[in-house]
């Protein structure tokens, strides 16, 4: 298998490579100590160039069908696998008995002992095996982009490789757009520039985020810093705490995430909010790894976690529980497969990724421990205690344009929130969106308003924004929450169909301006500018929406 491969790589790269890769004997794929470069830098483009070589390598024909371990097919699906292939970004993904059928389909039934009943059988064990919502989702990722990078420097021929991370966030400027060797159109249909990606969504024409986010990523559109930035997760000493006091004032609070503390966190914000924000494929976990921008994204992500590691005081605090494992279960129990540049099959404890130098790579740079967030919304609150009655509104529906709807008094006592904020205190709103189902997702995200008068666009920075839903996790197939973790200790996948803001500070600005009343409260859910016009369609259904006080 692997010598066919080689063979066509050496045709892609040329003799040269093929010299220098003979007279090298066995290259070091994997004992060469990188350093990982942040995109921007001269380090981190010529990375993107090796990268490129890679991806054209790995996205031969001649490998993708039957998938090899080491081809893009591959490897995209080791993420996860999408229900229909002809839609990914709206599909659902595979789990089950009907990822083993798919599987049965592509490979068919090769005789034992043959390459074809390999890839098979890797095919089977590490297929749609990414961990989401999940407090394995930081070591998971880190044992994918390793053997990823492995596999890039042997299909570019380039041992020295080292992934480059996607910076963003790092300014509110151009570090929230895609970086221009993603954007770019090759004039030659003979030799199309891999690393772009028709399928991508919509950004904002500035990294402030004002105006309509209208503006398509692959024509620099940008990604609102607020959605992109690190700090809050950074911020959280706690990896697993089933509380945390640090970091109160979140802004996309879904209870499932609240509840795993740090990784919680840095998966929410910015690792969700950026797939949904860059849209197209990677705004759905089925079809995410299919963009090559995935793995700049994630290895970003997982520089954030080295950073949060080099960190003073950051602490597992581990438990027995789910959401907040063992030592044992984080170390030792919980386990992984995953492929080699030589299409093995290597099963890893997950736990044997927390340190990175154990697998022999690091970053030209860690962002370094930022002072602690005060948290002032508590005391606030309670200076200023706003009254607001319970009420709600059933079997809302979010079309394009947006909708909007008047909160009625509640009937019975409202619900209380799945998990409060830590600031919650008296005089604080809970905005509770309960039985969130995903049917088509919209070009850009979608975010919530209260009293946003009518005929007024919704804007990210107005007085009437709470907050953005967080759909990377839904499936559109079953409009519910993806469940693709095996694990049936793991039943976390429920909470996260509810998501929740804080509405406080919000109402008591519009108050104190006179931009409301008081009285009922009307609650919009819209893209921001997205939808030039009401279009027949239905993005989003939600069973309840309640204002708890
Ligand atoms: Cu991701």
């Amino acid at each position: 298998m692997s010598a066919i491969v080689l063979t066509r790589r050496d045709a892609l790269l040329g003799s040269a490579a093929t010299a220098l890769l003979l007279a090298q004997g066995k290259p070091g794929w994997t004992a060469t100590s990188v350093v990982r470069p942040d995109i921007a830098t001269p380090a981190g483009q010529t990375m993107v160039d090796l990268y490129a070589l890679a991806i054209k390598a790995m996205q031969d024909p001649a490998i993708n069908y039957p998938p090899q371990p080491q081809s893009w097919t591959f490897q995209a699906y080791m993420h996860a696998v999408p229900l229909n292939p002809f839609d990914p970004a709206n599909s659902g993904g595979l789990a089950g008995a009907a990822l083993k059928k798919r599987i049965d389909q592509i490979y068919g039934s090769p005789a034992a002992g043959t390459p074809q009943a390999a890839w098979k059988a890797a095919a089977q064990e590490c297929w749609a095996t990414c961990q989401h919502s999940s407090p394995y989702f930081t070591t998971w990722h880190r044992w994918y982009l390793h053997y990823f990078e492995r596999i890039c420097r042997k299909m570019s021929g380039h041992p020295e490789f080292a992934l480059p991370y996607w910076n963003y966030a790092s300014d509110n400027g151009p570090s929230l757009q895609l970086p221009a060797k993603f954007t770019a159109v090759s004039d030659d249909p003979n030799n199309p520039n891999v690393l772009f990606f028709d399928d991508r969504g919509l950004g904002f024409a500035n990294g402030q985020a004002d105006g309509d986010q209208n503006v398509a990523m692959n024509n620099g559109g940008f990604m609102p810093f607020s959605q992109s930035q690190y700090l809050p997760a950074l911020n959280t000493k706690v990896i697993f705490p089933s509380d945390d006091s640090t970091n109160a004032a979140f802004d996309v609070a879904s209870p499932a995430y609240l509840a795993l503390g740090m990784t919680g966190r840095l998966e929410c914000v910015p690792h969700d909010m950026v797939h949904v924000n860059v849209g197209g494929w990677m705004q759905n976990v089925p079809s995410a790894a299919g963009d090559p921008m995935f793995y700049m994204h994630h290895c970003q992500i997982d520089r954030l976690f080295a950073s949060w590691e080099a960190q003073p005081g950051a602490s597992y605090n581990f438990g027995n529980s789910a959401n907040q494992p063992s030592e044992n279960s984080f170390k030792n129990l919980k386990t992984g497969f995953f492929v080699d540049e030589d299409g093995k099959l290597h099963k890893e404890k997950l736990g044997g990724a927390i340190d990175t130098s154990a697998l022999d790579y690091s970053y030209d740079k860690l962002v370094p421990a930022a002072a602690p967030v005060v948290v002032a919304a508590a005391a606030a609150a309670a200076a200023s205690p706003l009254v607001v009655a319970a009420a709600e509104a059933q079997k809302f529906s979010v079309q394009g344009g947006g909708s909007t709807v008047t909160l009625a008094p509640a009937a019975a006592p409202a619900a209380a929130p799945a998990a409060a904020p830590a600031a919650a205190a008296a005089g604080s709103q809970t905005l509770v969106l309960r039985g969130i189902r995903l049917l088509r997702r919209p070009r850009a995200p979608l975010s919530v308003f209260v009293n946003l008068p009518k005929g007024t666009p919704p804007r990210l920075n107005d007085p009437y924004y709470v907050g953005t839903l967080n759909l990377f996790n839904f499936d559109s197939g079953t409009g519910g929450v993806m469940n693709h973790d095996d694990d049936p200790a793991h039943a976390g996948h429920d909470a996260a169909a509810v998501a929740q803001f804080d509405v406080s500070d919000v109402l008591r600005r519009q108050r104190a301006k006179g931009l409301w009343d008081g009285g009922a409260v009307t609650v919009t859910v819209s893209t921001i500018g997205a939808d030039s016009s009401a279009t027949p369609v239905t993005y989003v259904t939600i069973e309840t929406i309640s204002l708890v006080p």
